[in-house]
């Protein structure tokens, strides 16, 4: 089974599981069409949600007129943000980030009084059947009086416009700052050269294969509320739920995430469109489904992104980094959306040191009010904004000192015996080896050649462009107590349970929430290898919070080391009390017991034997356990990891550009990612291919749009370009091992590596080969029309 060549890090001799590139064994049934995601599910007697939104960016609502709606055939009821109101629940939508001087504004499941982007939900329609639900959206009237909007976060601080809540005036919702201001004034002022960058990051649009949905069932009789969604974090759903918008109490609330089609950061927040599902199911007492459209989606799920920054960078002119200074304006979009807050705070400055010693770093940023979707988190969240920002400040650095840039990194990289390493950016980054990663990366391409060819090229008016993305991030968010400190509502830990069925086999119960991650595969090798059990034996449940009592979810790259390590740790538990049983049944001390493949026996005497399955049998018999002993032979375990882990790499682009068209090829992808060790090297695989198509769809052709009247203009498949598989080139990846000393296995993060490095990857290539058009800089997405008309082409 093992074609392992990470060697698992139990601290057994363990049975090759972990480490090994096996199938995926969730795929059958999502490849067979047999997996069952939310909207598949049925209840008797269920009903149908549809959502009226509203289509103005910002306006006053006048009046809503339902009768006619509701008069139609097949409408239960059609409910308005008053009916919320009225009904008594909480109706507060929260926010998992709490910053110094933050604003919240009042945020409820209907509107009320305003509206304050397009989509904003309005009125709520059941209906028998899906398409009443929907044709009866129509016939609510709504009367506005429209405001002026605004939907750029630089405008909406600096322009004279109206608020978009009364409570920020100013549109500031956070004014932020991290590292020592006053350092970071010396250090520009004492070296000996400056560069600089203006950039933009637009909004992305998460784009999920799945939309999102809610099917919510209330229970009278028990006052107990059922509720299917598409989840990342269902148990921090239930919480929301229970403390924000419903009041029931926790244990009333049952938050179950089937299969779920991929998040991507966009199925973490407790939006209003869920809530007001499980709230119209308890006004009818009828089971009520919500499936929001495509479209829907391109205007309601969080919006990723939508910084404007102005970067600095000062250098010694022998390249040493002194000081990095960065301004930023973060779009919020209308409201604060769960991790919306964080993310362009936290997760962002803090990265800003990138992979190097940088002595003095500040940086400020406004988050602004908009009046947009709510942005949130979006794969790489916050850690992929700061690293394009350091990535792209160091090209334009080696630009100014005209050192080559894979040289002016190499220069300034933190060393591997500086390892804990604290940033000026307040991280300690636990392990790297990032000159090893960044020269197995160039070796791939063979870096001084292709300068060299490049040259050539050039006298041929060709435009060839080296591109390289050294990153790091920080995965994990935890431990709980540094969360805290920073403001998060919620903890950094998880929870599992690690359980021997009494013939033998093994269920884990994981508070994490796979979206395609393949955790259902890797938790299982976790499990396997520390047990001395085979793959097969282990199941692996997510998503239920009847089933797994506590537990945190998926996101931020969390789930192998936090999820992983609390099951490693929970495994190792159930191990030791099965070895107790063991000596007591071979008659002979614990101490003189080993363990090896699943087997215990007598040290010296490997014929006294027993395998863990077997004692699992007697655990649950119990007629022979050791003095004092309870049966049963399982363990619930919580793991507050002592810090982040700090998965780190380099990936480097090959692109030819065809100035004359704006045309981007890309020739070469390599990318070099260190995830600490591999649970499932194929998995990871898989991780980075996906990271990498995300951050090539950055770089070069997504990016949603606003029109003059704050309506959306990229709101389907063919006006937001996510690249299809003939766009991207073949990847080719490789990686190295710098294990994590911050959780039992040694792991970090990958999930989100390789989108994070992707996107300065490209922009890096695509200026690099249009450095003889005096071009340092192109703002992502980088389209042959914007490459065209920074060549001249219009001219
Ligand atoms: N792993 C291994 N090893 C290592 C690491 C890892 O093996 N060292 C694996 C695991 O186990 C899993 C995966 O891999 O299975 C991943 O992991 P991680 O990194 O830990 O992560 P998670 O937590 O699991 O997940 C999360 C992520 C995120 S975050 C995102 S965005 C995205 C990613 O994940 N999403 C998604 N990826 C993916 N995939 C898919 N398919 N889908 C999806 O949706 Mo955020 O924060 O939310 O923004």
């Amino acid at each position: 089974m093992s074609d392992a060549d990470t060697g698992g890090a139990s601290d057994t001799d363990g049975n090759g599981a972990f480490g090994a590139a096996i199938e995926r064994g969730e795929d059958v049934p999502l490849l067979t069409g047999s997996g069952e995601y939310t909207d598949d599910i049925s209840l008797r007697g269920t009903t149908h949600l549809a959502i009226r939104r509203s289509d103005h960016a910002h306006a006053r609502i006048e009046n809503i007129d339902t009768s006619d709606a509701e008069a139609m055939e097949g409408v239960l009821a059609v409910f308005t943000g008053e009916d919320v109101v009225e009904s008594g629940v909480p109706n507060t939508i929260l926010t998992a980030w709490d910053l110094p001087g933050l604003v919240q504004p009042q945020y409820r499941m209907l509107a009320t009084d305003k509206v304050r982007h397009e989509g904003t939900p309005v009125a709520a329609v059941v209906a028998e059947t899906r398409h009443a639900a929907h044709d009866a959206l129509e016939h609510i009237h709504v009367e506005y009086e429209e405001l002026e909007h605004v939907t750029d976060p630089v405008d909406a601080v600096e322009r004279d416009v109206p608020p978009v809540h009364d409570e920020a005036e100013d549109n500031v919702a956070f004014d932020f700052e991290l590292g020592d201001a006053d350092a970071t004034d010396e250090a520009f002022a004492d070296a000996d050269r400056v560069a600089s960058v203006d950039l933009r990051q637009p909004r992305l649009i998460p784009n999920a294969m799945e939309p999102r949905a809610a099917l919510a069932d209330w229970e009278e009789a028990t006052g107990k509320l059922r509720l299917w969604m598409t989840s990342q974090n269902p148990h921090l759903h239930r919480m929301l739920l229970s403390a924000g918008t419903l009041g029931l109490p926790e244990n009333k609330i049952q938050v179950i995430a089937p299969e779920v089609g991929g998040g991507f950061g966009s199925k973490i927040y407790h939006y209003p469109d869920e809530a007001v599902t499980a709230w119209c199911s308890m006004q009818l007492g009828r089971p009520v489904k919500w499936q929001a459209t495509r479209s829907e989606s391109y205007l309601t799920d969080c919006h990723g992104r939508d910084h404007v920054t102005t970067g600095e960078i000062a250098l010694d002119d022998d390249g040493t980094i002194r000081g990095v200074r960065v301004e930023t304006h973060a779009g919020l979009g209308a409201q604060l959306s769960q991790f919306g807050t964080a993310t362009p705070s936290y997760l962002y400055a803090t990265v800003l040191s990138g992979q190097y010693t940088i002595p003095a770093i500040h940086c400020h940023v406004i988050g602004a009010f908009t009046n947009t979707t709510p942005v949130d988190a979006y794969r790489g969240a916050g850690r992929a904004e700061g690293i394009y920002v350091i990535e792209r400040l160091v090209d334009v650095a080696a630009r100014e000192l005209e050192v080559d840039p894979a040289e002016l990194r190499r220069r300034n990289l933190v060393p591997p015996d500086e390892f804990p390493y604290e940033s000026a950016a307040a991280l300690v980054y636990d392990s790297g080896e990032y000159e090893r990663a960044m020269d197995l990366a160039l070796e791939h391409v063979d870096y001084e050649a292709l300068r060299e060819r490049q040259r050539e090229l050039r006298n041929e008016d060709r435009y060839i462009g080296i591109g390289i993305g050294s990153f790091i991030e920080s995965a994990g968010l935890s431990p709980s107590g540094l969360a805290g400190d920073l403001g998060a509502q919620a903890g950094g830990w998880e929870s599992s349970i690690v359980r021997f069925d009494s013939t033998g086999s093994v269920t884990v119960l994981a508070g994490t929430a796979d979206q395609g991650q393949g955790h259902r595969t890797t938790y299982a090798q976790v499990a396997a290898e520390e047990l001395g059990v085979s793959v097969d034996d282990v199941t692996v449940v997510e998503g239920d919070t009847d089933r797994i009592p506590q537990g945190m979810g998926t996101y931020g790259s969390r789930s192998a080391s936090v999820g992983g390590g609390s099951i490693a740790r929970g495994a190792r538990e159930v191990r030791e009390k099965a070895r107790r049983i063991a000596a007591h049944q071979l008659e002979t001390s614990v101490d003189d017991i080993e363990f090896d493949d699943g087997e215990f026996h007598v040290a010296g005497a490997p014929d006294r034997s027993l395998h863990i399955q077997t004692i699992a049998h007697e655990a649950y018999l119990g007629h022979d356990l050791p003095e004092g002993m309870d049966p049963g032979l399982e363990e619930t375990n919580f793991y507050d990891p002592e810090n982040f882990t700090y998965p780190f790499g380099t990936h480097v682009a090959v692109v030819e550009v065809d100035p004359e068209t704006g045309e981007i090829e890309i020739e070469r992808y390599v990318a070099v990612d260190d995830c600490g060790e591999i649970i499932n090297p194929m998995i990871v695989e898989g991780q980075v291919h996906g990271g990498i198509a995300q951050g090539i769809g950055a770089a070069l052709y997504e990016g949603a749009a606003y029109d003059d009247d704050g309506h959306l203009r990229t709101r389907r498949m063919d006006e937001y370009v996510v690249p299809h598989a003939t766009q991207l080139p073949d990847y080719e990846t490789d990686h190295t091992v710098t294990p994590s000393p911050h959780n039992p296995i040694g792991v970090k993060g990958v999930g989100e590596s390789a989108t994070i490095a992707a996107a300065p990857t490209i922009v890096s290539a695509v200026t690099d080969a249009l450095e003889p058009f005096g071009i340092d800089h192109l703002d992502m997405p980088i389209t042959p029309e914007s490459v065209w008309r920074a060549t001249g082409g219009d001219n």
